[in-house]
């Protein structure tokens, strides 16, 4: 007997689809969801004892593949030490030290419980201090299952069909303006006819919840000079690229390019919790001294800045702190994206693809699409048979064609050419 299948019998009976999250039901590919039993660095094995290497890795925050031995070890000892207490420790301290010491945008910095806690509050901060309403958001980006940014979104609301949640109503989404990525003349016009108005422009600077799409440079610095010019807050949510790109998040890559580029405010989450409950948004002191206690912006959390969650975050970010850290992990994402690029180039199958640092995304496409109509264009049934191919030969990708993946410092030499194999192979079937 199918061991995932019994499972997820079980839990369809209990958890709406079986599952505690969209995307992971695997309804945008067919077959039975993966449950995990265990995993160990680039590997995890599902219900069956079946070996899989792992290039989702929590949807991106393992970044040193799991149980890593620092890590564990911090962790263990923090839960010695007591699980949650809803007051201050020292630990959370250190965290932001960290955050900060990382990113020059950052000189404060709060800690919430998830990415969508994060967005959600960092878009009622920036309200908050302009005194103003509107916001601007891209279609196919996705920050989290907050109302007000549940309009065209990314991820599982682009997998299933529906951009904008049902549930939303016109009056909590009536501020916030949806724009095309990528598109200068968009925004231009937005800020135009509204700009006095703007609180805040929202972005992925490489959306990972399109899959992989990045901002053009010159989108960009347009994004950063019309927030400046009309007074608007731009704010960078890194929950994915976040220490996953680079020690610096997105924002350094962009700053490398752009001559003094910043964000105003910015959201973290998946990589600084290293696979724990954690998030966070921060920006410059006079705008976070607007949230409570100090200011009149109210945000609160009983789990946030959670013992257990900072220690596995303090030592993931630790341990990719180290000289070389990202260079390696670089390469071997890199590794990953050419090697794909070859067997599919000599297999004959339309294939782009693009990497930062360990996140990288791949289409069934010609070219890298620049923005959510584009990304449609992939073909859905053709992803299917490639996402099952991989399955089988024991390689695990995001269930759905709208996802980023992931490579951590525990992926080998030998389980990118695995992959690559696997994925020549399927390759071959795809006609
Ligand atoms: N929102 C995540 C994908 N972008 C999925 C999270 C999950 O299923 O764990």
């Amino acid at each position: 007997m199918d061991q995932n299948e019994t499972l997820f019998q079980r839990a369809r009976a209990l958890i709406p689809g079986g599952v505690n999250s969209p995307v992971r039901a695997f309804r945008a590919v067919g077959g039975t969801p993966r449950f995990v039993q265990r995993a160990e660095g680039a590997y995890f094995w599902d219900a069956n004892g079946k070996r899989h290497i792992d290039y989702i890795g929590s949807w991106g925050p393992m970044i040193l593949g799991h149980g890593h031995p620092r890590v564990l070890e911090a962790v263990l000892q923090a839960a010695r030490d007591g699980f949650s207490f809803g007051a201050p420790t020292e630990r959370e301290v250190e965290l932001a030290e960290a955050i900060v010491r990382h990113l020059p945008a950052v000189e404060m910095v709060r800690l919430v419980s998830s990415g969508t806690e994060a967005a959600m509050s960092a878009l009622r901060l920036a309200r908050g201090a302009t005194g103003r309403s509107k916001i601007i958001k891209f279609e196919g980006c996705y920050h989290g299952h907050a109302d007000a940014l549940l309009v065209k979104a990314g991820s599982g609301l682009a997998t299933f069909g529906h951009p904008t949640s049902a549930g939303v109503p016109a009056e909590v989404v009536q501020h916030t303006l949806v724009l095309e990525y990528n598109n200068i003349a968009q925004i231009e016009e937005a800020f135009a006819t509204h700009g006095r108005d703007i609180a805040c422009l929202m972005i992925e600077p490489i959306a990972g919840n399109m899959n992989f799409v990045r901002a053009s440079v010159p989108f960009m610095q347009r994004c950063r000079e019309l927030c400046t010019a009309h007074g608007a807050l731009l704010v960078f949510d890194e929950v994915m690229t976040g220490f996953r790109v680079g020690l610096g998040g997105a924002q350094a890559h962009y700053a490398g390019l752009i001559p003094g580029f910043k964000p105003d405010l910015t959201v973290l989450g998946k990589v600084i919790g290293g696979g724990m409950p954690l998030a966070a948004f921060g920006g410059p002191r006079a705008i976070m001294e607007q949230l409570a206690p100090l200011g009149p912006v109210y945000q609160a959390g009983t789990l946030s800045g959670n013992p257990v969650a900072t220690a596995c975050g303090l030592a993931t970010l630790e341990a990719i702190s180290q000289p070389g850290f990202y260079e390696a992990l670089a390469q071997r994402t890199r590794s990953l994206v050419e090697g794909l690029s070859n067997a599919a180039r000599e297999t004959g199958v339309a294939f782009s693809a693009d990497c930062e640092g360990g996140m990288f995304g791949f289409f069934l496409l010609p070219a890298l699409p620049q923005n959510y109509p584009a990304v449609m264009k992939s073909d859905a049934p053709k992803f299917g048979r490639l996402f099952h191919g991989l399955l089988d030969r024991g390689v695990y990708i995001a269930p759905a064609l709208y996802e980023a993946g992931f490579v951590s410092s525990a992926h080998s030499a030998a389980d990118i050419e695995e992959t690559v194999a696997a994925a020549r192979e399927v390759f071959r079937t795809l006609g």
